[in-house]
């Protein structure tokens, strides 16, 4: 049987039909008003905790919808999330991106040529690239001018807040991105799974300390080999390599939700593709009944190839990436920085995020059709904070303080 790895929701697939294309995008788009979705309306944002001009005018709707605000997070966090980005590599240079990495100070300052932390890997300072076997793991040249997959995530999980251009994410100011390079280049194309070099990757992200591992990419058949791989890191007790597995749901109509989010393993978290309205993505493909958590997946703004920069990108790779942030933004806050993954599992994502009375609607059939929990950073909000940040769970009138805000405020500034 051949092993096939896709990515979810490429814009170069079909669209589901309930979501209209993006609109072709100048250079400069981030500074624009942007509404291509009714899940919240594009509106300025008048925040004095942010600079990234495409918050101000309104484009990160998606932010607020999953954290209240970038106010959730308003510093640095002490103790970041390392979150390892399986792609097809990263721009590491981009604006968003070069100050978010996760770095291995040994090779950082160590000599090059040499395996300088003895892991087995010569220079990887920034992650590794286990399609060439380089710690080169941006793209390369014969992959430029491509859409960069790994770049758009990346930059959903954890784009440089308040650095003045683009975007901000859910997970800006507490998340260390692993670059993690699985897939060769071209998000049209489709790349035979080898299973150990996946294996590999899960080993190194997992021994160099990742404790979010970010899938927005799914395959059909597996083997003994990678289930096994999956297992110690993402279910077996007391295992020294645990971490969560966030992993992606399809949808375009596939029957099944691939591999790792067909796991019934107890760290795999599913993103289930949220569209406009709160409605599940009608063609999202059945997942088994767990921690599945809805994150938007249509018209998310973020991080692409030079030179175009930024673009507008629908699908189930943008839900999982942004899930990944949000779970590591709550992750890295003080209360639960020093939880296991087992522990922050049980006591946050299960008790607390699970059964958030905001949810989706409910999806045709199962195990959709009562709807799935909305991924919301807001459930953990104190009563004090809550005013301030979260505002509202209730979009309505989220919306209108939004507003409130926008225009309210003593001496603010327009977008
Ligand atoms: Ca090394
Ligand atoms: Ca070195
Ligand atoms: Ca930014």
């Amino acid at each position: 049987m051949r092993n096939v790895l896709a990515r979810c929701g490429s814009l170069l697939l079909l669209l589901p039909a309930w979501v209209s294309a993006a609109p072709a995008a100048p250079a400069q788009f981030p500074c624009q008003a942007l509404s291509c979705s009714t899940l919240l309306p594009a509106l300025p944002v008048d925040d004095p905790a942010t600079n990234d001009c495409a918050y101000r005018a309104g484009n990160l709707w998606w932010v607020d919808y999953v954290a209240g605000s970038l106010e959730w997070s308003p510093r640095r966090a002490q103790h970041p999330v390392i979150v390892a980005v399986f792609d097809d590599g990263a721009y590491i240079d981009h604006e968003e991106l070069r100050n978010q990495l996760w770095t291995n100070e040994a090779e950082l300052h160590g000599r090059p040529g040499t395996d300088d932390d003895g892991n087995g890997y010569v220079d990887d300072v920034h992650g590794w690239n286990f399609v060439d076997d380089t710690p080169d793991v941006s793209p390369p040249e014969q992959c430029r001018g491509q859409v960069s997959h790994g770049t758009l995530m990346a930059s959903l999980i954890a784009g440089q807040r308040n650095n003045g251009v683009g975007i901000a994410a859910p997970g800006s100011d507490a998340v260390q991105l692993m670059i993690i390079k699985v897939v060769g280049c071209g998000s049209h194309t489709r790349d035979p799974l080898d299973p150990k070099r996946l294996a590999r990757a899960l080993e190194y992200a997992t021994k160099m300390g990742a404790r979010i591992l970010s899938f927005s990419s799914h395959w059909y058949a597996t083997t003994p080999e990678l289930d096994r791989a999956f297992a110690e890191v993402a279910d077996r007790p007391g295992s020294p390599r645990a971490a969560i597995v966030v992993a992606s749901v399809p949808n375009r109509g596939e029957p099944t939700a691939g591999y790792p989010a067909a796991y019934t393993f107890r760290r795999i978290v599913r993103a289930i593709p949220i569209g406009n309205d709160d409605m599940i993505s009608p063609g999202t493909s059945p997942a088994p009944f767990g921690l599945n958590l809805g994150a938007p997946s249509a018209c998310i703004i973020g991080a692409a190839a030079p030179p175009e920069n930024y673009r507008v990108e629908q699908g189930s790779s943008n839900s999982t990436a942004i899930l990944s942030g949000v779970l590591a933004g709550i992750w890295a806050r003080p209360a639960y920085a020093k939880l296991t993954p087992d522990e922050f599992l049980a006591g946050v994502v299960r008790k607390r995020m699970s059964t958030t009375p905001r949810r989706s609607k409910p999806g045709s059939r199962a195990p959709y059709d009562h709807g799935v929990p909305l991924a919301d950073a807001c459930v953990l909000a104190t009563k004090q904070r809550s005013a301030r940040v979260c505002r509202s769970q209730e979009p309505g009138k989220r919306i209108n303080e939004l507003q409130r805000n926008t225009t309210g405020r003593d001496g603010g500034q327009g977008p």
